[in-house]
């Protein structure tokens, strides 16, 4: 096996067929970089540690969503991990695994398994977080639960503790690039740093002498960078949806302008059209929001059936969003793009609106 974390990977999807009693370490089901990173690292810890715990990262999503984390395509990339060697929700049955009597669980980045995975609390082992104790586990199990502003610090300190040699370029990327991300580059003004947080970085950047500015600024670009992703994907990276009486509505928060999204793709609407089918929704809207270079908002909505399209168009118009038809070269009729000149309404303040009008 030796001390490289790469070959580690490598081997995951192999051994963990042929293991018997595994300790899965798993980050909470938002599963942001700190939550994917921290369960990568910290199972290679683990492993360092003690081989015979059978310790495998788990990326508590399904692998077709990875991509939409645009932030960690990048960063896991830089750090040389690929992605077809982690082990996501459709790899690892925890419920079989329960069954059989062989798992233990180490949760990161979160200390109150998701609703989705209640039944499984008493299989806890360890945990390693930084959000509020919810006391939601064993009391035998072993944790370290402190408001630090990553998760990845309380990872790096355990690796600068007791396994420091380990600390090469793709562990320092990993580790180094999701603290300062969460912690905005270590910038007291932004309120997230503690000191442990700038220990755990600084000593990172002394062992490994990546050049903390250049990652951080590519990282940042990289999270509001959807170039990569098709309307499909814009739509689901960032979405909710509520039933509002007989109507179900689905609200995507789309990072780029209306304009750069219909050159992207010329036919909008069908894509609409397919993510509404498959939602079962009603009526669809994209709330874009972007900076160039002053901060924009701006609406597209998507509602097939023509009557409850009046009446939705209706109600947006007159509502105090500040709509403006926006004219969008795009072979798109069936989709209406507005500029939102009230930038106050964000999708969170639209829902309540939205309920009241399609409940009253
Ligand atoms: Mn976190």
């Amino acid at each position: 096996m030796g001390n490289d974390m790469m070959s580690w990977l490598q081997g995951l999807k192999n051994n963990f067929s042929k293991q018997k009693q595994v300790s899965i370490v798993m980050g909470n089901e938002a599963a942001d970089l700190d939550s994917m990173a921290s369960a990568v690292c910290y199972a290679w810890y683990l492993h360092l540690d003690d081989p015979s715990q059978n310790s495998f990262p788990l990326i508590n999503i399904p692998r077709a969503d990875f991509k939409l984390r645009t932030e960690a395509v990048y960063l896991f990339q830089e750090a040389g991990v690929n992605i077809d060697d982690l082990l996501f929700t459709e790899d690892i049955d925890l419920e079989k695994l329960k069954a059989a009597g062989t798992l233990k669980l180490v949760l990161v980045d979160h200390n109150k398994l998701a609703s989705s995975q209640t039944g499984l609390e008493r299989l806890i082992t360890g945990i390693i977080d930084h959000h509020a104790d919810e006391a939601a586990y064993p009391p035998a199990a072993v944790t370290d639960i402190k408001p630090v502003g990553s998760c990845a610090t309380i990872v790096a300190e355990n690796f600068l503790k007791d396994q420091q040699d380990t600390i090469e370029k793709s562990l320092g990327t990993l580790l180094l690039g999701t603290i300062l991300l969460d912690t905005v580059n270590l910038d007291p003004e932004a309120g997230r740093v503690t000191n442990d947080d700038s220990k755990a970085a600084n000593k990172i950047i002394e062992i490994s002498g990546l050049d903390s500015k250049k990652l951080f600024d590519k990282l940042q670009f990289e999270k509001f960078n959807v170039s990569s992703l098709g309307s499909y994907d814009l739509l689901r990276k960032d979405y909710k949806e509520w039933q509002m009486g007989s109507v179900k509505l689905g609200i995507g928060s789309v990072l780029l302008p209306a304009s750069d999204w219909a050159a992207k793709d010329p036919d909008i609407a069908n894509e609409c059209d397919r993510y509404l089918k498959e939602h079962k929704l009603d009526v669809l809207l994209a709330m874009n929001a972007f900076t160039s270079p002053g901060f924009t908002r701006q609406l597209v909505v998507y509602v097939p059936d023509g009557n409850l399209r009046s009446k939705t168009v209706t109600f947006l118009e007159g509502s105090d969003l500040g709509l403006e038809k926006l004219e969008i070269n795009s072979s798109s009729d069936g989709c209406t793009f507005y500029n939102q000149k009230n930038l106050g309404i964000s999708r969170k303040k639209l829902q309540p609106l939205l309920k009241e009008f399609f409940e009253g």
